[in-house]
């Protein structure tokens, strides 16, 4: 508990872009396969005072190769293609872009980086999402690998080709202890 004292000066100081909820919430996404694909994966996410830590894995991909990666507006995955899920989740109406720039969609991911078994390990922190409440809330969200990499410039979608994994975000248990391995602070 005590290494979480640390974020709460930092919420203090963001507050107008945070919301009540409890460090620890937890959500996860079982990645699944659209038609005629082989990704899947299990990915959760986890709230920690004001940020969330996105981790897991996710298999099946084109090996050494990048792939798009998004929260997507509607946990819907029932098109069977991936369209069902909408375009990037963006309660902030903000144009698409890199992480690390104050410009981009709250869904905006780093793209997966796929080793040459097509593994792809899950490791992000961002202060963009919620899990449980206020707009930014990922919970009913969908989570959408693509197939090629995103160019973080093509508006709104970063032209990452055709989606390849579908899942739906949902409240969870925390991930196990091995991929909860991401500093806290
Ligand atoms: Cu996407
Ligand atoms: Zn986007």
């Amino acid at each position: 508990m005590i290494r979480l004292i640390a974020p709460l000066a930092v919420t203090l100081l963001v507050a107008a872009c945070t919301t009540a909820t409890p460090a620890g919430s937890s959500a996860s996404a079982q990645l699944v396969a659209t038609n005629g694909n082989t990704v899947s994966g299990l990915v959760y996410f986890t709230h920690y005072a004001n940020k969330v830590v996105i981790s897991g894995k996710v298999e099946g991909l084109k090996p050494n190769a990048e792939h798009g990666f998004h929260i997507h507006e509607k946990g819907d995955c029932s098109s069977g293609d991936g369209v069902s899920a909408g375009g990037h989740f963006n309660p902030y109406g903000k144009r698409h872009g890199p992480t690390e720039h104050t410009e981009h969609h709250a869904g905006d991911l780093p793209s997966l980086k796929a080793d040459a078994t097509g593994v792809a390990t899950v490791k992000h922190e961002t202060f963009s999402v919620s899990v449980g409440d206020g707009p930014n809330s990922i919970l009913g969200r969908g989570l959408i690998v693509h197939r090629d990499p995103d160019d973080y410039q093509t508006q709104p979608t970063g032209n990452s080709g055709p989606r390849v994994a579908c899942g739906v975000i949902k409240a969870s248990e925390p991930p196990p202890p091995a991929q909860a391995t991401v500093d806290v602070n």
